[in-house]
């Protein structure tokens, strides 16, 4: 199966390391795909957006939640708890970490504005991505995640904040001592490293 993927979107990087965790990221072929400028992609994806799964059999598979249960259920295992408040909070934990996702993008592209000759960002736009994100890394800070747990809910943060780090969005360590010792650790697993942007 296929991956339409890019090696700096966050929401590719998790599904990459939901794939490595469940033991399938060898079945991936990645293949890269530049949304932004190649719009024969909406042919498979109407939203012309990445991550898209191609399986082997059957149609591409999108959004990135919905990738992530397509490999659970193919690996037989699940990294989402089966039932219960437990189940809800990891699922709410992956929307607001994608949430981040799609706040943290929104700076980026409005950053891009300048460079590319359209004008300087607007600043109401960057104020309320910036306020999204920061409440969303405070109630991280405030809530805390396991240091004995990376599945979805944990996978899809560990994505989010290397994504804030590699586009350099904001000092999301700053006063987030509890955060940032997490993410030290998340880091290091070997899905993560594996699935680490090759910066050139
Ligand atoms: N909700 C989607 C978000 C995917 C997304 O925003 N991907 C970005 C790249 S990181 C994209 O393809 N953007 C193209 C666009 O917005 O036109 C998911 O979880 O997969």
């Amino acid at each position: 199966m296929q991956l339409l993927y890019s090696a700096m979107s966050p929401f590719a990087r998790k599904v990459r390391v939901v794939a490595f965790e469940l033991g399938l990221a060898e079945r991936l072929e990645l293949v890269p795909a530049t949304p932004y400028t190649d719009e024969s992609l909406r042919a498979i994806n109407p939203l012309s957006k990445i991550p898209v799964l191609i399986p082997d059999e059957g149609s591409p598979i999108f959004d990135s939640p919905v990738i992530c249960e397509y490999l659970e259920h193919l690996a037989g295992v699940s990294l989402t708890p089966a039932s219960g408040p437990e189940r809800w909070a990891a699922l709410t934990q992956q929307a607001l970490a994608d949430g981040m996702g799609d706040a943290a993008l929104a700076i980026v592209r409005e950053r891009l504005r300048d460079g590319e000759g359209k004008g300087p960002g607007r600043q109401d736009l960057f104020d309320r991505q910036a306020a999204a994100l920061n409440a969303a890394l405070d109630k991280l800070e405030a809530e805390g995640l396991p240091a004995d747990r990376f599945q979805i809910g944990e996978i899809a943060v560990a994505a989010q904040l290397a994504y804030l780090d590699g586009r350099v969005v904001l000092a999301w360590r700053e006063g987030r001592p509890n955060l940032a010792a997490w993410y030290e650790t998340a880091s290091r697993r070997t899905s993560m490293v594996a699935t680490a942007p090759q910066l050139a």
